[in-house]
């Protein structure tokens, strides 16, 4: 047995640490924290710690695949990679020859939970290189990061290891617990020091459990909650004009938005009481310093945009900023001294346009105007039939006989049943890169500890192995990552573990500010698609708000395979019980889009009017193979084309036939 260092760099905002024991036969025995991180020393999640089940997993792919029975059924024969990648090429080519030209191709790329290299390197520089459209990422956090670009620029977010210096923490729509579990300790040790700690979120969540302060909003609604706290400061007199005049810019604009949001329309639309809102606005207005930390709940719905924009906007009234344990903490990435401008020099602009993500499924179905329906779909490290909106429109893109489609994966997801090809990846467990945290400002070598699984290879040495049959430059495709790192490292120091900044000195508007022109915050963005936060009413013709958040099971839908969260609709007993619905019995829950069947709970933790599914789920932990994502709509945004997986509207009623079965 010998024990390896390595990090995660799985989708989470933490991106642990990893002491790694690997046996003689090269295969990996154990998974555990390893010392020398801020902020993840200590523990790791019990996913990553039985990482080696799906390492190891039946449905690891070992070797490349092809198709051989009717989309989605899952029949394959192995082939070798020259077979497979000539045939991609092929297909590629084919396609990008054809009527649509460059469009015939859609690369579906997403690798948020690659390293560094593996996500950035040379599979968008292939794409880019053959002209065919990128398609932008936009099912997450595109929203929330263009809402901190319009209001802060590039400035950094706050240190979460400073969050202990903190007097008031505020937690929106973050839900730490589950998604981001080395926070919550630090904000346990603030409350230790006498913070008071306020939650708003939909749902009683473990963090909301231990506020002082909870505020269930109805989601999609907290940019008038943000307006109605700004105009209740400004009624005080506590918005802090000193910072504002000379931090800010947009204030009155802002406050004169806010001025239609009295206490009582906002607590009325938001569905909060009255008396909370006035609560939170005095801790807002008296205690310092305060540490917001926003999450990605708020973003994703018809008014992420605003939501988002209006929250960061109140924060800067409040001036609470300039100390340490003060400002917002978002995403932190950004800070690594990483950039594929070198790599990409040279590369202009598809000729093709860009596509948004999250309408792919229309895209392929023929149904989105002025698009052309591709031949090929590309996907890597990404499971869209399972994690895309308007689900029942993708899978049916997906089932497309003309379509081409090869997974790069290293399972045989829910996306991959339906390709024409399957490669076998690499984990992070058996090649070499980095991972740049965006939880933390630490940055991190990722080591190769165990010996491949099967023939797999990375996202590097497939663009490597196309770009050459596609008669591209080789010399700019040489996949060894050392070289590739080489290429994106600004100063060329990557150390096993760095931290990128001290504790302390990311105080925001002191030692990192906004980066326009005149170093203010902009509470009016003019040259934004969405000059200042506005609410969008939330109508409907069905009552429930259907959301799915994350859960401690999965990273998005990864490790469903074999320990999926229970695939049930969570309801509060308010709304379950005028319907007749009783816990564990099975319930059909619908709308316009598709109709599902399965276990109720009955929760006290939701709130009314609001239902829950988890995210991540595998399409088979239903037995109608359709999860929450065949209700979410795949509607966009008010800003950055973000996805609104929350803003799913249904109804809910016992199935027919329905038995109990808990
Ligand atoms: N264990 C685990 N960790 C993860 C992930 C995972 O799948 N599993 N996913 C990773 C990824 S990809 C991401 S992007 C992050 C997400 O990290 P978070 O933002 O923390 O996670 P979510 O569960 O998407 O949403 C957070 C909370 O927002 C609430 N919410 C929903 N709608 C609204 C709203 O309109 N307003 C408000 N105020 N709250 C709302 C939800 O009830 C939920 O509790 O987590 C990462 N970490
Ligand atoms: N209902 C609902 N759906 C959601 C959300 C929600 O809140 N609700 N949230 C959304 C969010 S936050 C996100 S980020 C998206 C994520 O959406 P996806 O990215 O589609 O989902 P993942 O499950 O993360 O899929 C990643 C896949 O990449 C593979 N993989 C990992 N590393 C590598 C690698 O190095 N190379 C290759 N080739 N493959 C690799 C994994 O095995 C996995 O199958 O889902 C979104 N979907
Ligand atoms: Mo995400």
């Amino acid at each position: 047995m010998a024990t390896f260092t390595t990090a995660c760099p799985l989708d989470c905002p933490d991106t642990c640490s990893l002491s790694v024991d690997v046996d003689d036969q090269g295969r990996l025995a154990d998974v555990d924290a390893a010392p020398g991180n801020p902020l993840t020393q200590g523990y790791i999640c019990h996913k990553v710690k039985h990482h080696a089940r799906r390492v190891y997993a039946p449905e690891r792919v070992r070797t490349p695949l092809v198709r051989v029975g009717p989309k989605g059924e899952e029949r394959f024969r192995e082939a070798t990679w020259d077979e497979a990648l000539d045939l991609v090429a092929d297909r590629l080519q084919e396609a990008m020859g054809g009527d649509g030209g460059p469009a015939g191709v859609l690369p579906y790329v997403y690798n948020s939970s690659a390293g560094a290299v593996a996500s950035a390197a040379l599979t968008p520089l292939l794409f880019a290189r053959l002209g065919v459209p990128e398609v932008a990422h936009t099912i997450c956090a595109a929203t929330a990061g263009q809402a901190w670009d319009d209001t802060f620029g590039d400035m950094l977010s706050a240190d979460p290891l400073d969050v202990s210096h903190a007097g008031l923490v505020v937690v929106w729509g973050a839900n730490p617990t589950v998604s981001n579990t080395h926070l919550l300790p630090l904000i346990t040790e603030a409350k230790r020091n006498g913070a008071r700690l306020v939650v708003i979120d939909p749902r009683r969540t473990g963090v909301a459990h231990r506020a002082d302060l909870h505020l269930a909003v109805r989601p999609g609604t907290d940019v008038a909650l943000a307006y109605a706290l700004a105009r209740l400061l400004r009624e005080r007199g506590a918005v802090d004009r000193a910072f504002c005049d000379d931090h800010a810019s947009g204030v009155e604009e802002y406050l004169t938005a806010a001025e239609e949001w009295s206490l009582r329309r906002a607590a009325e639309v938001c569905g909060v009481a009255a008396e909370d809102i006035d609560e939170l606005a005095t801790m807002i207005a008296t205690v310092r310093p305060g540490f917001l930390r926003l999450g990605w709940g708020p973003e994703r719905n018809r008014n992420g945009g605003s939501s988002c924009r209006a929250i960061l906007g109140l924060w800067v009234l409040a001036g609470q900023f300039g100390r340490r344990g003060s400002g917002v903490m978002a995403s932190l990435s950004g800070t690594a001294p990483l950039s594929t401008a070198g790599l990409v020099a040279g590369v202009r602009p598809p000729p093709a346009g860009c596509v948004n993500m999250n309408r792919v499924g229309a895209i392929l179905c023929g149904e989105e105007p002025g698009a052309s329906p591709a031949r090929v779909l590309f996907v890597q490290g990404a499971n869209p039939a399972a994690t895309a909106p308007d689900q029942l429109t993708m899978l049916r893109g997906l089932a497309r006989e003309d379509l081409f489609t090869v997974v790069h994966d290293q399972v045989v997801t829910d996306t991959a049943r339906y390709a024409d090809v399957v490669l076998p990846a690499t984990t992070h467990f058996e090649a070499d890169d980095v991972a740049a945290s965006y939880g933390s400002f630490v940055l991190q070598r990722v080591t190769a500890v165990i010996d491949r699984v099967g023939e797999s290879r990375t996202n590097d040495e497939v663009a490597a192995g196309l770009a050459v049959r596609l008669g591209l430059d080789p010399s700019e495709f040489d996949p060894d990552p050392r070289i590739l790192l080489d290429r994106m490292s600004t100063d060329g120091a990557v150390a096993p573990l760095r931290v990128l900044r001290e504790p302390g000195a990311t105080v925001q508007f002191v030692d990192t500010l906004p980066t326009f022109a005149d170093g203010r915050a902009r509470l009016v963005a003019t040259d934004s698609e969405l000059p200042l936060p506005r609410y969008r009413a939330l109508d409907s013709g069905y009552p429930l708000t259907l959301i799915s958040p994350a859960t401690a099971k999965t990273i998005n839908s990864m490790f469903a395979e074999f320990d999926p969260p229970r695939a049930v609709l969570s309801i509060h007993p308010d709304d379950a019980e005028p319907r007749g619905l009783v816990d564990g019995a099975t319930i059909r829950v619908w709308n316009d889009q598709a109709t599902l069947e399965l276990p109720c709970r009955l929760d006290v933790t939701m709130r009314p009017g609001v239902c829950a599914m988890p995210k991540g789920l595998w399409l088979r932990s239903l037995p109608g193979g359709v999860t929450a994502n065949g209700l979410a709509p795949a509607t966009v945004s008010d800003l950055a084309g973000g996805a609104c997986f929350n803003d799913a509207r249904v109804d809910v009623a016992m199935a027919p036939e329905s038995e109990a079965v808990t």
